[in-house]
């Protein structure tokens, strides 16, 4: 890391009160927005741990109001735990004050940084090795949501307005089709139609949330399965994180973005598309451990978009890889130049296999209910 950095980072923890002295400072990729850098201080020959983080405020543009958002959860997740007995260290973030009492830190650049605990003895999985590893994610995000259903859902702060509103999505992405400012469309003709072919599906979701058929709920909006640490020692799941989009929304779309990322039998970047589909009996493990940890506060119109709802945020996770292509790469971080279409043609091949599976999956959906 380059001295400039290293100073920056520093005079960022100089403004907490953490015990001991910097030893280390390294950066570690997670996730296509934000940066994130694992800080350890010695402290009298122990070393303790911490999670330093910038913001993106392109992408968060308000970060205080993410931060009172984090907070506010982290805490009352926190109190649940405690009333259960569990391990509040481990079992939910923690998010650090300064020694002026601010949940973040704000340079002179105008940027906004935050420090998490680091969960020790803990790991993500990038790709499911087991049903069971899949089961335990459900059942992870099906608590994380019972932990938030008495959340004060009013004082939570729409921090990216219409993050799952699809129709609106689809409009940006009409818009980004429109400007191609990449000057990439004619590289993306099928993917295009793949999408302008399907408007249709972006208003059911919406529409049910606004005539009230579907409830608003507390959620987290970016439930891949890589936001769930688990314990190295037991292998179970210890907590639910990266928590800057729990906004209101509906429980499908936790539901459905799961099912995108983990019931993929390939990678969101894998460029040999023959490796891409549905797994039907991962799909059925993650309906199994949310119905199971879920379930009773679900309604039936909940229960009954399930494979929609995979197959709908699916698309619109796609459809906003395309547009970013088309835009020039300015939203999700990339690692070459096509590194936006080839996740789009993954969102792509996935959403066509659902709609081969979809039966399939309402039967699943149907047999797991009963039994539930
Ligand atoms: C982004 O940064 P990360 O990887 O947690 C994105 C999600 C997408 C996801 C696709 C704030 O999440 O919405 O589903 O990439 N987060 C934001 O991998 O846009
Ligand atoms: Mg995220």
């Amino acid at each position: 890391m380059d001295a400039v950095l290293y100073n920056k980072l520093c005079n960022i923890l100089d403004q907490y009160d953490f015990e001991g002295s910097v030893k280390e400072i390294k950066p570690i990729t997670i996730g296509h927005i934000n940066d994130t850098f694992v800080v350890e201080y010695d402290v009298d020959g122990k070393t303790v741990k911490y999670l330093l983080q910038w913001i993106n405020h392109n992408v968060f543009k308000k970060p205080v109001e993410v931060m009172e958002n984090v907070v506010g959860v982290t805490e009352h997740i926190k109190k649940k735990i405690a009333e259960a007995g569990g391990d509040t260290e481990r079992e939910v973030l923690t998010v650090f004050r300064t020694s002026s009492g601010e949940n973040y830190v704000k340079t002179e650049d105008g940027g906004h940084w935050r420090v998490y605990n680091f969960v020790d003895d803990s790991y993500s999985l990038d790709g499911v090795n087991s049903k069971e590893d899949f089961k335990m994610a459900a059942i992870a995000f099906g608590n994380f949501q019972k932990q938030l259903a008495d959340y004060p859902i009013e004082t939570l702060k729409d921090t990216i307005p219409n993050f799952h509103n699809t129709v609106s999505r689809f409009n940006d992405f009409k818009i980004a089709l429109e400007e191609n400012k990449s000057g990439r469309k004619d590289e993306a003709t099928e993917e295009i139609e793949f999408v302008l072919a399907r408007e249709k599906d972006c208003s059911v979701l919406t529409g049910m949330l606004e005539s009230g058929e579907l409830p608003l709920r507390v959620t987290h909006n970016d439930t891949k399965l890589n936001n769930v640490l688990f314990d190295k020692t037991t292998n179970k799941p210890l907590c639910v994180v990266d928590l800057d989009t729990v906004m209101p929304g509906s429980s499908l779309y936790d539901f459905g973005d799961s099912i995108r990322f983990g019931a993929n039998t390939g990678a969101e970047d894998e460029k040999d598309l023959s490796k891409i589909s549905l797994d039907l009996d991962l799909f059925k493990a993650y309906v199994e451990g949310y119905l199971e940890s879920a379930g009773d506060s679900l309604t039936e119109n909940e229960i009954e978009y399930l494979p929609f709802a995979s197959k709908l945020l699916t698309f619109e996770c796609g459809m906003r890889f395309l547009g970013d292509f088309l835009n020039g790469d300015v939203y999700f971080k990339t690692e070459y130049p096509e590194h936006n279409l080839v996740r789009a043609r993954t969102q792509f091949k996935l959403v066509a296999d659902i709609e081969a599976k979809f039966s399939e999956m309402q039967s699943i959906v149907s047999q797991v209910k009963s039994r539930v």
